[in-house]
């Protein structure tokens, strides 16, 4: 039986698209929050991580795995095929299910090409991982890319504990349906132990198709799912941040200068900052309109106000990121060039990514953090903004109503994210609170953020699994 020495646990193996090799901690944050929380879960198993190493070439067509260990996790990670990028992640994943799963159906393209090539991708990573695991590892799958995993693995024979996390919304039926094969993806779920969504909202959603469309027993109580004499247990498990990790890092000097130099160049103005990938789920240019509404109904307060937006490219690969590019550095070239003075200029627009030390200088920085997803799983920069905050002297979170994390953070200012008026009318509100209100929101904001963090995400995860 397999153990892991530290913790008597059974060995954990986790399953995702990436991996982030450990020793590339720094370079985690570019691609998400999920590869942080990820290592922290692996850390102390001296758990197994297989997955997609990031690069091209044909040699995961011959079974090359690519294994390494650092830090107590060992790496294991295949390359894919040109056309697998193309078909399986620029395709499937992220042309299908991201739009779909984010209510953009304007945006979801279904190509019955790009669905074979995620299945056919689903079988490489079932056939290459299926030997690494032994009969004890309790398995973890994660996200959008890897649905019918546990089903492909369940075919090979793989009697363990298997575990499937969903990082992102899961959508209303309605909407849903509209998926070709959307009956067979969600039969594959089924054959997990345990779903695991961010909120009782993408759960219920989830539970309603069952219910709904696949005529599955449903216990709305403990989450059980029955079909075909199989019981699946389908979950909410809010994710959270590293805080241990995170709130170490303001003591660093790096995030020390990171605040200076943000805090030296915009003088007296009070300082706004956005911090996101460059999605189109995350409201980017709805915020720069509320800006934009903000600075029109009171342009005497012009010169009190800078707002930064740190947005670095993803998925370039895919036609909607490289229109959303464009129309962003539009609309802020558009507010810049009607409201700029020589010695001032309200938007800066930074296109490359940044440390988490650094971010944590910008956000502590920063009176105001505007995060607005139009839809969000959960949303780690919210986490991480009040996470880096001054106790004595909190800025102000505004926060899109639809993010997952707004139900843990009621203390935000919420808004409506496609409001130019709300978000407008949010900004005048942060920059006027008094010290005592932006405490007391801070303070029951920090409670939820420390306690309820990725540590205490992946207890509970595999707890319910184990
Ligand atoms: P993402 O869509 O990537 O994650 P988010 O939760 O905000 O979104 O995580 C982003 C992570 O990347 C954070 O740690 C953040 O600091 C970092 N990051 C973001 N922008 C950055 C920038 N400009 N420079 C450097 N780092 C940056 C998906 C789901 C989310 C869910 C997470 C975790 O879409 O809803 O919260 O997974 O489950």
């Amino acid at each position: 039986m397999e153990r892991s020495p530290l913790t008597d646990n059974p060995r954990l193996v986790v399953i995702s698209n990436r991996v982030a090799v450990p020793k590339a901690r720094g370079a985690a944050g570019a691609q998400g929050g999920l590869a942080g929380a990820l290592h922290a879960a692996l850390k102390d198993r001296e758990g197994l991580w297989f997955g997609w190493s990031g690069e091209e070439s044909e040699s995961g067509r011959t079974g090359n795995i690519d294994t390494q260990t650092n830090d107590g996790v060992t790496t294991a990670t295949i390359d894919l095929s040109q056309r697998d990028i193309e078909e399986y992640y620029n395709g499937y994943a992220n042309s299908t299910l991201w739009p779909l799963f984010h209510d953009r159906l304007d945006l979801a393209k279904f190509e019955r090409e790009t669905a074979k090539g995620y299945e056919r991708v689903n079988e490489r990573f079932a056939e290459l991982a299926a030997p690494l695991i032994e009969d004890d590892d309790v398995v973890w799958v994660h996200d959008y890319h890897l649905i019918p995993l546990g089903e492909r693995l369940r075919s090979r024979g793989l009697k363990n504990r298997i575990g499937f996390f969903l990082h992102i919304p899961w959508p209303a039926t309605r909407l849903f349906v509209s998926l070709p094969y959307h009956e067979r993806l969600v039969r594959t779920m089924l054959h997990y132990d345990l779903v695991g969504f961010q909120t009782r909202e993408w759960l219920d959603s989830f539970l309603h198709y069952c219910r709904t469309e696949l005529g599955a027993q449903v216990d709305e109580e403990n989450g059980s799912v029955t079909l075909d004499g199989r019981t699946t247990l389908a979950r909410a498990y809010p994710i959270g941040i590293d805080w241990d990790h995170f709130s170490k890092l303001g003591e660093t000097g790096e995030a020390r200068n990171a605040q200076q130099r943000m805090m030296a160049s915009t003088r007296r103005r009070i300082s706004m900052i956005g911090v996101d990938r460059l999605d189109y789920s995350k409201g980017i240019p709805e915020r720069i309109d509320g800006i934009g509404r903000f600075f029109d109904r009171e342009p005497e307060r012009i010169r009190d106000l800078v707002f930064v937006q740190i947005a670095p490219p993803s998925r370039e690969d895919v036609q909607s990121y490289q229109e959303i590019r464009e129309t962003l550095e539009q609309k802020c070239g558009q507010i810049n060039g009607a409201r700029s003075e020589v010695d001032m200029v309200p938007i800066r627009y930074v296109n490359r990514g940044y440390s988490h030390e650094e971010l944590f200088g910008f956000f502590r920085a920063s009176k105001i953090g505007l995060v607005t997803p139009l839809r969000d799983g959960m949303n780690l920069v919210a986490k991480e903004y009040v996470a880096a905050q001054d106790p004595e002297d909190p800025g102000v979170l505004i926060l899109s109503s639809f993010a997952g994390a707004a139900l843990q953070l009621q203390d935000a200012v919420l808004v409506n994210p496609h409001s130019p008026d709300d978000i407008a009318h949010a900004i005048r509100k942060a920059l006027d609170m008094p010290l005592d209100e932006r405490k007391a929101r801070y303070e029951k904001m920090v409670a939820s953020v420390r306690d309820d963090n990725v540590q205490a995400w992946t207890a509970d995860f595999l707890r319910d699994l184990g």
